[in-house]
């Protein structure tokens, strides 16, 4: 096994500590304050507790799946496949805490008795345990770019199916223009970013067109690495949009709805000039705080050595998702 060496973050510049917490100026730390109450504070002492008792692996997070197929339109992209240690201990997962190191925190996740709940605007509402979802839907792999709005790239081996799988089953009628994905949330487990996060509109969302999601692209992973899918990195299942920033995959998915009007959801009602709804990976348009022209290539190194590469539209996937946006 490797030994994997990740620069604490107190040793990293300035301008590469979590930025997607940077906005977490004075003001919106007090008003965060005041909403909870300060009491609130010793909830993640609670937490701490009782994710002891939680069993850290079953089948749905960290077992072999020897049942699917290689995708050949995503067997391999232009740079190496990010070693598993890595992509399983550089996180960003605030639900569990505010730095890259939640993957032990992460173990709390309880995923006995996961439901997923498909509802809305369906013709077929459906309510799916994890063996229904692993056994309804052909598992295949896909090797795809990740780009993280902070500017750190992966290349990571997902196993899962397309969305519009999905979609063919439940079938969502005219009225549906939208989807909102919400991620699993208790705040007797989820206390990893403590007290600054109490007033923050949890649980965590995420949202599409219909035309994002029925693209050939769109992607639940239950997997990577040819496991099931690691609670860090959104056991049981999570969502994968490789042409948009990584804070639009939600991970830990446990309700899909289909919906008329564009759902409100977490970065964007936190910081919504940061964080558009659309959020596609895009060289030419900044964001408020840093560029995104290039983006750097998590490895083993100490961060300020990662090799930086220029950030390609659509993450270099424009041939599949342009056309949603022309
Ligand atoms: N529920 C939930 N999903 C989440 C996040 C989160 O904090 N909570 N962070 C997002 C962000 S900002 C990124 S970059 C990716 C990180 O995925 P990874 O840890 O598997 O690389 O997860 C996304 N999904
Ligand atoms: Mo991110």
């Amino acid at each position: 096994m490797t030994l994997i060496r990740i620069t604490p973050s107190w040793q990293l510049p300035e301008n590469q500590i979590t930025p997607e917490s940077g906005f977490l100026n004075r003001r919106r730390f007090m008003k965060s304050l005041i909403g909870a109450g300060l009491t609130a504070s010793i909830l993640p002492l609670t937490g701490c507790q009782s994710s002891s008792k939680v069993k850290n692996q079953d089948k749905f997070s960290g077992q072999e799946i020897s049942n699917f197929t290689q995708n050949p339109n995503f067997a391999q992209v232009n740079r190496p496949v990010t070693s598993e240690d890595l992509a399983t201990k550089y996180n960003n997962f605030y639900e569990y805490g505010g730095s890259k190191s939640i993957w032990q925190a992460a173990q709390a996740l309880p995923l006995e008795d996961w439901k997923v709940e498909v509802s809305g605007l369906v013709k077929n509402p459906t309510t799916y345990d994890l063996d229904d979802l692993q056994k309804k839907f052909p598992l295949e792999e896909r090797i795809y770019r990740f780009r993280c709005v902070e500017a750190w790239a992966m290349v990571i081996p997902w196993l899962g199916f397309p969305m519009r799988e999905l979609m063919a089953a439940v079938e969502p009628n005219s009225q549906a223009k939208f989807v909102r994905f919400t991620s699993f949330y208790d705040p007797k487990i989820t206390t990893g970013p403590g007290f600054w996060a109490n007033g923050y509109p949890w649980p965590y969302t995420e949202g599409l067109t219909m035309a994002e999601m029925a693209n050939e692209l769109a992607f639940f992973a239950i997997g990577m690495y040819g496991k099931t899918i690691s609670k860090q990195n959104g056991a049981p299942l999570r969502m994968v949009t490789p042409w948009k920033y990584g804070f639009k995959g939600a991970k830990s998915i446990v309700k899909i709805e289909f919906l008329q009007e564009k759902p409100a959801t977490f970065w964007n009602t936190l910081v919504p000039d940061e964080y558009g709804f659309q959020a596609n990976v895009n060289p030419t348009k900044p964001h408020p705080r840093w560029s995104q022209a290039t983006e750097r290539i998590v490895s083993n190194t100490p961060s300020f050595s990662w090799e930086k590469q220029p950030t390609l539209p659509y993450n270099g996937y424009g041939e599949y998702v342009a056309s949603l946006y022309s």
